[in-house]
Protein backbone atom coordinates (compact mmCIF):
# COMPACT_ATOMS: atom_id res chain seq x y z
CA UNK A 1 0.00 0.00 0.00
CA UNK A 2 0.77 3.59 -1.22
CA UNK A 3 2.24 5.40 2.18
CA UNK A 4 0.17 8.76 2.65
CA UNK A 5 1.51 11.92 1.98
CA UNK A 6 3.24 13.57 5.07
CA UNK A 7 3.41 17.58 5.36
CA UNK A 8 5.34 19.62 7.61
CA UNK A 9 2.78 21.86 9.87
CA UNK A 10 3.98 24.53 12.11
CA UNK A 11 1.05 25.25 14.85
CA UNK A 12 0.79 28.12 17.09
CA UNK A 13 -0.31 27.92 21.14
CA UNK A 14 -1.64 30.52 23.02
CA UNK A 15 -3.28 30.98 26.64
CA UNK A 16 -3.90 33.47 28.58
CA UNK A 17 -6.97 32.24 30.85
CA UNK A 18 -7.34 29.07 33.40
CA UNK A 19 -3.22 28.26 34.30
CA UNK A 20 -2.08 29.50 30.93
CA UNK A 21 1.41 27.12 30.90
CA UNK A 22 -0.76 23.88 32.11
CA UNK A 23 -3.03 24.97 29.13
CA UNK A 24 -0.41 24.79 26.88
CA UNK A 25 1.68 21.89 27.89
CA UNK A 26 -1.76 19.52 28.01
CA UNK A 27 -2.23 21.00 24.19
CA UNK A 28 0.93 19.91 23.15
CA UNK A 29 -0.03 16.16 24.87
CA UNK A 30 -3.26 16.23 23.21
CA UNK A 31 -1.79 16.96 19.56
CA UNK A 32 0.98 14.23 20.26
CA UNK A 33 -1.84 12.06 20.49
CA UNK A 34 -3.60 12.60 17.49
CA UNK A 35 -3.41 10.31 15.15
CA UNK A 36 -1.22 10.67 11.94
CA UNK A 37 0.91 13.83 13.74
CA UNK A 38 4.48 13.33 14.52
CA UNK A 39 5.96 15.99 16.74
CA UNK A 40 9.63 17.25 15.08
CA UNK A 41 10.15 20.27 17.36
CA UNK A 42 8.27 22.34 20.26
CA UNK A 43 9.55 25.55 20.82
CA UNK A 44 10.31 27.44 24.31
CA UNK A 45 7.01 28.62 26.21
CA UNK A 46 6.96 32.42 25.57
CA UNK A 47 5.46 35.30 28.44
CA UNK A 48 3.41 37.74 26.13
CA UNK A 49 1.84 41.15 26.56
CA UNK A 50 -1.61 41.01 24.65
CA UNK A 51 -2.10 42.16 21.46
CA UNK A 52 -5.36 43.59 20.70
CA UNK A 53 -7.69 44.92 24.06
CA UNK A 54 -5.35 45.63 27.14
CA UNK A 55 -7.90 44.41 29.54
CA UNK A 56 -7.28 40.75 29.32
CA UNK A 57 -4.64 38.87 31.29
CA UNK A 58 -1.15 38.36 29.63
CA UNK A 59 -0.48 35.20 27.26
CA UNK A 60 1.55 32.11 27.35
CA UNK A 61 2.62 31.19 23.50
CA UNK A 62 3.90 28.40 21.94
CA UNK A 63 5.17 27.16 18.62
CA UNK A 64 4.77 23.32 17.81
CA UNK A 65 6.62 21.40 14.39
CA UNK A 66 4.70 17.99 13.34
CA UNK A 67 5.11 15.90 10.58
CA UNK A 68 1.34 14.83 9.22
CA UNK A 69 -0.59 12.92 6.83
CA UNK A 70 -3.83 15.45 7.81
CA UNK A 71 -4.82 17.46 5.38
CA UNK A 72 -5.25 21.50 6.52
CA UNK A 73 -9.11 20.90 7.31
CA UNK A 74 -8.83 17.63 8.96
CA UNK A 75 -5.96 19.34 11.04
CA UNK A 76 -8.16 22.25 11.97
CA UNK A 77 -10.77 20.52 13.00
CA UNK A 78 -8.60 18.26 15.33
CA UNK A 79 -7.42 21.35 16.47
CA UNK A 80 -10.68 22.55 17.06
CA UNK A 81 -11.66 19.97 19.18
CA UNK A 82 -8.69 19.79 21.63
CA UNK A 83 -9.45 24.11 21.93
CA UNK A 84 -13.13 22.95 22.76
CA UNK A 85 -11.79 19.79 24.81
CA UNK A 86 -10.20 22.35 27.28
CA UNK A 87 -12.56 24.78 27.75
CA UNK A 88 -12.78 27.12 24.79
CA UNK A 89 -15.64 29.02 24.62
CA UNK A 90 -16.28 31.06 21.39
CA UNK A 91 -17.43 34.78 22.37
CA UNK A 92 -18.67 36.91 19.71
CA UNK A 93 -16.31 39.69 21.06
CA UNK A 94 -13.12 39.48 18.50
CA UNK A 95 -9.82 39.31 20.13
CA UNK A 96 -11.14 38.28 23.62
CA UNK A 97 -9.26 36.22 26.18
CA UNK A 98 -8.55 32.28 25.62
CA UNK A 99 -7.98 29.08 27.58
CA UNK A 100 -6.32 27.89 24.03
CA UNK A 101 -5.86 29.17 20.92
CA UNK A 102 -4.63 26.35 18.21
CA UNK A 103 -3.63 28.38 14.96
CA UNK A 104 -2.10 26.56 11.64
CA UNK A 105 0.95 29.09 10.64
CA UNK A 106 2.11 27.27 8.12
CA UNK A 107 1.48 24.13 6.04
CA UNK A 108 4.55 22.95 3.56
CA UNK A 109 4.57 25.98 1.39
CA UNK A 110 1.12 26.15 0.59
CA UNK A 111 -1.27 29.04 0.37
CA UNK A 112 -4.46 28.47 1.63
CA UNK A 113 -7.52 30.56 1.48
CA UNK A 114 -10.61 28.92 2.89
CA UNK A 115 -14.00 30.44 4.60
CA UNK A 116 -12.56 29.09 8.11
CA UNK A 117 -8.36 28.70 7.02
CA UNK A 118 -6.12 31.18 5.69
CA UNK A 119 -2.86 30.28 5.45
CA UNK A 120 0.10 31.82 6.16
CA UNK A 121 -1.94 32.97 9.08
CA UNK A 122 -2.82 36.18 8.42
CA UNK A 123 -1.08 37.49 11.33
CA UNK A 124 1.72 35.95 11.21
CA UNK A 125 4.40 38.95 9.86
CA UNK A 126 3.27 41.47 12.80
CA UNK A 127 3.01 38.92 15.63
CA UNK A 128 6.24 38.56 17.42
CA UNK A 129 4.55 35.68 19.64
CA UNK A 130 4.54 33.28 16.71
CA UNK A 131 8.07 34.96 14.54
CA UNK A 132 10.13 34.42 17.67
CA UNK A 133 8.79 30.77 18.66
CA UNK A 134 8.55 29.90 15.37
CA UNK A 135 12.60 31.25 14.36
CA UNK A 136 13.57 29.19 17.76
CA UNK A 137 12.44 25.83 15.96
CA UNK A 138 12.84 26.89 12.24
CA UNK A 139 15.51 29.51 11.55
CA UNK A 140 15.33 28.92 7.79
CA UNK A 141 12.14 29.26 6.99
CA UNK A 142 10.32 30.67 4.21
CA UNK A 143 7.38 32.48 4.77
CA UNK A 144 5.09 31.89 1.72
CA UNK A 145 4.02 35.19 0.31
CA UNK A 146 6.28 37.14 2.78
CA UNK A 147 10.02 36.32 2.29
CA UNK A 148 12.32 34.97 4.70
CA UNK A 149 11.12 34.48 8.32
CA UNK A 150 14.46 36.04 9.43
CA UNK A 151 13.89 39.16 7.93
CA UNK A 152 10.09 39.30 8.82
CA UNK A 153 11.36 39.44 12.53
CA UNK A 154 14.65 41.28 12.03
CA UNK A 155 11.68 44.16 11.62
CA UNK A 156 9.09 43.27 14.10
CA UNK A 157 9.57 44.46 17.96
CA UNK A 158 9.87 42.33 20.38
CA UNK A 159 6.57 44.00 22.30
CA UNK A 160 7.36 42.52 25.60
CA UNK A 161 7.68 39.00 24.61
CA UNK A 162 9.71 36.82 26.82
CA UNK A 163 11.27 33.19 26.59
CA UNK A 164 10.96 31.43 29.93
CA UNK A 165 12.39 28.37 29.83
N1 LIG B 1 -1.85 38.31 22.18
C1 LIG B 1 -0.82 37.55 22.57
N2 LIG B 1 0.21 38.13 23.20
N3 LIG B 1 -0.79 36.20 22.34
C2 LIG B 1 -1.80 35.58 21.71
O1 LIG B 1 -1.75 34.35 21.51
C3 LIG B 1 -2.89 36.34 21.26
N4 LIG B 1 -3.93 35.76 20.60
C4 LIG B 1 -4.93 36.48 20.13
C5 LIG B 1 -5.02 37.96 20.33
C6 LIG B 1 -6.31 38.27 21.06
C7 LIG B 1 -4.98 38.62 18.97
N5 LIG B 1 -3.93 38.49 21.12
C8 LIG B 1 -2.89 37.73 21.52
O2 LIG B 1 -5.88 35.87 19.44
Amino acid sequence: MNRPETAIAYIGLGSNLADPVAQLKSARTAIRALKGIHELAFSSLYYSLPMGPQDQPDYFNAVIAVETTLLPMVLLRALQTIENAQGRIRKTERWGARTLDLDILLYNDQTIDLPDLTVPHSGITERAFVLYPLFEIAPHLQVPGHGALADLLSQCPLAGLKRID
